[in-house]
């Protein structure tokens, strides 16, 4: 019980003083991928997207220390193979929203694996890279 409370207490500081992000609360990942110097995280409220609008947070953290870079221009586009047409192409509109941290929307028409492009350009450098996500 005196435990207890006091577990909940230095968590209820730690809050307070901000040590652990709201978005870990909120937040679940879709997918995170690790480059060479700098670990991509897409994630959102359900931890996947669907079909229709969807929102998203992306960061990216330094390989090493985990910590937010400063990626600077952002994009991520998306693809989608489907048999006898044209790829179906969806870009999502981002906006920063503090350090190494992208808000998004996306809209997808139909269900099915997307292949995901994201790309950046800034201080922590320039890169790309490319992995796949489920629409359900
Ligand atoms: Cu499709």
């Amino acid at each position: 019980m005196l435990k207890g409370l006091i577990v909940a207490l230095a968590l209820g500081v730690l809050a307070i003083v901000g040590v652990l992000p709201a978005t870990a609360v909120d937040m679940k990942p879709i997918h995170a991928q690790k480059t060479k110097d700098v670990t991509v995280t897409l994630q959102n409220e359900s931890g996947q997207w669907k079909e229709g609008k969807n929102g998203f947070v992306l960061e990216f953290t330094s390989a090493q220390e985990q910590k937010p870079v400063d990626v600077g221009k952002v994009s991520l586009s998306t693809s989608m193979t489907m048999p006898g047409m044209a790829p179906m192409l969806a870009g999502a509109t981002l906006t920063p929203d503090g350090p190494g941290r992208y808000r998004g929307t996306i809209e997808f028409p139909d269900r099915g694996a997307r292949q995901v492009t994201v790309t950046w350009d800034g201080p922590a450098g320039k890169g790309s890279t490319k992995f796949s996500v489920p629409v359900r």
